[in-house]
């Protein structure tokens, strides 16, 4: 039996940009709400959130993580979300999986980058949200600053329902606008005392309690009327108003306060508890009957049938993988079997719990909206559908965005391949924005990501969990090699060593070919001058030939041979000696057809605020690209063009650097292109010296 009825259950997840004070904040409400007494801090690693070694070498957090609250016989699950953006598939999966957001944002440097991001986020998901202006006793805080930064820069209203009492090392408490009273902190706990307002506030107090009261009224047609016609809102209708307000988004609480001395923290639980939504506030959630587009709808509801969606998948070397997920519909109790309509495969479900952490506590059964974990499945991952299986539904997932950092990974000790590639298949279970792949003809092991810091953690997180170490280096571009020209050539091979000798003689055409064409062979041999099964292997030998090109070592591509002549000996020609003919005329001939170095143009697709339109214009004509057009997305512009991979290879921390952080792009692989020939000779050079 579930403790908690599904109108019982809160989820918030708290988002932001990163070192806002996410962790800390779920620290103080863990430590407030009075479930530990020892308060985590991440300052010195002892945040129960920030648990994994690379979030305590870094001090940021790298994957979300959970705990929960019980008071007043509500149960609140906290998701604390990574800010960096490295990590921003996992704080969107995380965002799709419950009934709120908190928005923290610095008390200093107002909205930021990942601010907007995830506000898109929430506005995706049609979430409701609140907003917590956080480190107010930090120098140079400025609530109404920070106020102003929300209006111009996310584009949403958002209604104070606090304000503080004083401001830095001041900084003591707040004026809750609703109740219309003080509330003093001074307690190491983090306890509000009741207090006066203080005398110099009562005329801000009274324009922002006049604007909370018309906000609130505006959520409701009723309290609407009734404010008009009386000229006030009672405290009741107040409250109702805000809670109707808050769960249909059209009105955005904001709060503050300061997460390490605890101030407004209490507030912010009673804010939870009494006026952001339940999941059956929430109502039901589409889906689709799978392989059908037929929408069916699940509410949250225990006699429902069972559905969830899988949220987060953790890697565990010893446990094996841990599944995270949240409960839609119906219930579910330990040692049943669920189906899996992603992946269509029935699974297990062993003993189920909640997370406080990493520590796994023992859950008696879910209810529609619990938000729990679950040990060892076997293919469920991130976005899956978990559901009865005499009621299928396939809800929507979040696709990962494509990667845009690639390194060259090599083992740092001899013999590691096979660990590297089978440790990063564990964990491209976990982190789907992770790719793996070995370049074809660099025979380089490729690992793709989001940003060096992914690359980074993922590479100390295989070092951790499964032992093996690697090393990381800038990837090989994978040039190639053409011609212009067009010549006409013999290879011939003879060798009389006694006995029976060698001989083959051909003549051939070699000529260019379209960019993309590849390689064409033609036979146009008549009267037999070469017999018919000698032939096949001249063309074998110039295959062979074309694997390393006579510039730089690069493969050859987009020419075309023709054998048109040629001659052979009854006793000494064999299909060897056609093969090595074909090989020595091809080589011979391309040197006179003006050879070619061809490198990989991708098609680049670039965000960003309209503000470095002209750095980022003049940076991508630096790396020898081109701009194709232009688009705009919101505030917005789009940038599309063309441009040398090799150019790119670091791009994505120096966009971050431009930018402020607040550009994003992706590229693919495009067509080649003639490498200009100034470029050629270094590549050339080096790798001739490679060669010595
Ligand atoms: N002065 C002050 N410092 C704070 C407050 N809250 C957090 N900090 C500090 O801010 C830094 C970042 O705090 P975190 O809690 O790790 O921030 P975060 O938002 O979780 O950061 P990421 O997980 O990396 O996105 C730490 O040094 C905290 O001690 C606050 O209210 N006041
Ligand atoms: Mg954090």
């Amino acid at each position: 039996m579930a403790k908690y009825e599904s109108k019982s259950l809160k989820s918030i997840a708290i988002i932001g940009h990163g070192g806002t004070g996410k962790t800390s904040l779920c620290e103080s409400l863990i430590f407030v709400a009075g479930k530990s007494d020892r308060l985590g801090r991440v300052d010195d690693g002892t945040s129960s959130l920030d648990y994994e070694p690379e979030e305590q070498k870094r001090r940021i957090s790298i994957g979300a993580s959970m705990s929960f609250l019980e008071c007043e016989k509500q149960k609140i699950t906290i998701i604390d979300t990574p800010g960096d953006s490295n990590f921003a598939y996992d704080t969107k999966n995380c965002l799709q999986n419950v009934d709120n957001a908190l928005v923290v944002i610095d008390a200093v440097s107002g909205v930021e980058f990942q601010t907007e991001m995830v506000w898109e986020y929430t506005k995706e998901f049609k979430l409701p949200k609140a907003v917590f202006i956080n480190r107010m006793d930090r120098e140079r805080a400025d609530f109404f600053k920070v106020l102003e930064s929300i209006k111009g820069r996310l584009g949403d209203k958002v209604t104070p329902i606090f304000l503080p009492i004083g401001v830095a090392e001041t900084f003591k408490g707040i004026v809750d606008l609703l109740e219309n009273k003080a509330i003093y902190f001074d307690d190491p706990k983090g306890a509000g005392k009741s207090g006066d307002i203080p005398a110099e506030m009562k005329d801000v107090v009274e324009e922002y309690r006049n604007n909370l009261t018309e906000d609130i009224a505006e959520c409701d047609e009723q309290l609407m009327d009734k404010y008009l016609s009386d000229g006030e809102l009672s405290l009741e209708d107040l409250k109702n108003g805000l809670k109707v307000g808050i769960s249909s988004g059209s009105l955005i609480p904001l709060m503050c306060g300061s997460a390490v001395k605890h101030i407004g923290v209490s507030a912010l639980i009673s804010l939870i508890l009494n006026h952001l939504p339940s999941p059956v506030d929430r109502g039901p959630l589409s889906g689709k009957l799978p392989g059908t587009d037929t929408a069916v709808e699940r509410p949250p509801d225990v006699t429902a049938p069972f559905a969830a969606r899988v949220f987060k998948t953790i890697a565990d070397p010893y446990a094996g993988r841990l599944t995270l997920f949240r409960v839609y519909s119906g219930a579910l109790t330990s040692d049943t079997s669920v189906l899996n309509t992603t992946r269509k495969v029935n699974e297990r479900i062993g003993n189920i719990f909640y997370l406080d952490g990493k520590v796994q506590k023992p859950a008696e059964g879910l209810v529609a909206g619990d938000i729990a974990a679950v040990a060892k499945l076997k293919e469920t991952v991130t976005g899956d559908t978990l559901c009865s299986e005499k009621s299928p539904i396939i809800f929507d997932k979040v696709t990962p965005s494509p990667s845009i950092m690639s390194f060259a990974i090599g083992p740092k000790s001899r013999g590691d391949e096979e660990k590297i590639v089978s440790s990063i298949h564990r964990l491209i279970e976990e982190d789907p924005t992770l790719t793996f792949t070995v370049d074809r003809q660099t025979k380089e092991m490729i690992l793709s990501g989001m940003g060096q810091v992914h690359i980074e953690v993922t590479v100390e997180k295989m070092k951790r969990k499964f032992g093996v170490e690697v090393l990381l280096n800038t990837p090989k571009v994978p040039y190639k090699e053409t011609i212009k020209g067009k010549t006409n050539v013999q290879g011939k091979y003879k060798k009389q060593s006694g006995g029976r000798g060698q001989f083959a003689d051909t003549w051939l055409d070699i000529e260019p070919l379209p960019r993309g064409a590849g390689f064409e062979f033609a036979d146009k041999i008549v009267g037999g001058v070469i017999p018919g099964q000698y032939r096949p292997a001249v063309e074998k030998g110039i295959v062979e030939a074309m694997l390393e090109g006579v510039l730089a070592g690069y493969p050859m591509v987009d020419l075309k041979v023709s054998l048109v002549d040629g001659s052979y000996h009854t006793v000494d020609s064999s299909e060897m000696a056609f093969k090595i003919a074909g090989s020595m005329g091809f080589k011979k001939g391309v040197l006179s057809c003006q050879p070619t170095l061809l490198e990989p143009i991708v098609n680049i697709n670039i965000e960003i605020p309209e503000e470095y339109m002209g750095d980022v214009m003049g940076d991508l004509n630096s790396r020898r690209g081109r701009v194709l057009g232009m688009d705009s997305k919101g505030s917005h512009q789009i940038v599309k063009g063309q441009v040398p991979l090799a150019e790119i290879l670091k791009y994505a921390p120096d966009l971050r650097s431009m930018t402020s952080g607040r550009g994003t792009f992706t590229y693919e692989h495009a067509h080649y292109d003639e490498v200009p020939p100034y470029i050629a000779e270094k590549i050339i050079a080096e790798s001739k010296k490679n060669e010595e």
